[in-house]
């Protein structure tokens, strides 16, 4: 838990701070009900990534694909933001310039209200067109059919998320780097930092200047190379955070 020392001087530094940037992973949604990757009941416990986040695999079986994709939308569906979401949310109006780039897929971002978001590996309401591209949002639980097909051409649907293996929209990726050069303090909140590309932005932010403050129960590869580490649930960190700035914050 962030102590009152800790908490001081992150303040002072969130007072300074002209621009904010917030890099989130799966953790910020554990407390929303949603099972994160790598955690105990992790995602990947019951299933291999291999064997299903890949092309190769929707190539090869997109229904089994879809039916895990399907899953994952009729738990996603039935949760909401959590504290964690609706502090970030709110800091769009503290912070002017507060940039949200997200690894998560689930959407409680855009629920709780956040409106500056990248989602750097896409999102599990959007289905794109195999054939054409085109990219459909589509909030159906269940799916009408799995899999999903195209009604304009007939071609296979699939979720508009980046698998393992591929690469993320390269307008996305250079956004969050610039951002992440670009802010004063980064907030890296529920990531177990190792999947990459986006386990690199926050030593972007560190090599242009920027203080991190990591919000994780967990150490991760990350924390020593944190100006803060703060050992909590982001749920609950975050609006501690959010009451103590509240309190000192010039309006
Ligand atoms: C790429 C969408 C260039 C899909 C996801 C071999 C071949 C090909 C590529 C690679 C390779 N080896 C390595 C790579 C690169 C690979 C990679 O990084 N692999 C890792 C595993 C080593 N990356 C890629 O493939 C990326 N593309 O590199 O393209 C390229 C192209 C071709 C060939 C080579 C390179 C694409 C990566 C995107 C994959 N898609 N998701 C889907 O979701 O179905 S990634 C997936 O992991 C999610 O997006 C998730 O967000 C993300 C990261 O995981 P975390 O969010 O950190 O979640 P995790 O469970 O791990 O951790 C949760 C954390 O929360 C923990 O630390 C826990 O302590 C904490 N926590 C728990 N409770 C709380 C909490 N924190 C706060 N509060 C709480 N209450």
């Amino acid at each position: 838990m962030a102590g009152k020392l800790e908490t001081g001087r992150l303040i002072e530094i969130l007072q300074e701070a002209k621009n904010i940037a917030i890099l989130t992973g799966a953790g910020i949604s554990a407390e929303s009900g949603i099972p994160t990757f790598r955690g105990e009941e992790g995602l990947w416990k019951k299933y291999r990534p291999e064997e299903l986040a890949t092309l190769t695999a929707f190539s090869q079986d997109p229904k089994l694909v879809w039916e895990w994709y399907d899953w994952r939308r009729g738990i996603i569906g039935q949760k909401d933001p959590n504290p964690g979401h609706k502090v970030i949310a709110r800091w769009e109006e503290t912070f002017p310039t507060l940039s949200l780039i997200t690894q998560n897929i689930d959407g409680l971002h855009q629920k709780a209200g956040s409106k500056n978001i990248w989602e750097l590996h896409g999102n599990i309401w959007k289905l794109r067109c195999t054939e054409e591209g085109t990219i459909m949002e589509n909030y159906d639980i269940p799916l009408k059919e799995i899999p999903p097909i195209c009604s304009e051409c007939g071609a296979l649907l699939r979720p508009h998320v980046v698998w393992y293996g591929e690469s993320l929209s390269p307008t996305i990726l250079q956004e969050s780097i610039q951002l992440s050069s670009e802010c004063d303090v980064m907030f890296v909140v529920g990531t177990s930092a190792v999947v990459q590309p986006a386990a690199s932005l926050p030593f972007e932010a560190s090599e242009a200047g920027a203080k991190i403050v990591e919000i994780n129960p967990d150490p991760t590869p990350l924390s020593l190379y944190t100006d803060f580490s703060i050992r909590g649930k982001s749920g609950e960190i975050l609006p501690l955070i959010d009451r103590e700035l509240k309190k000192t914050f010039k309006a």
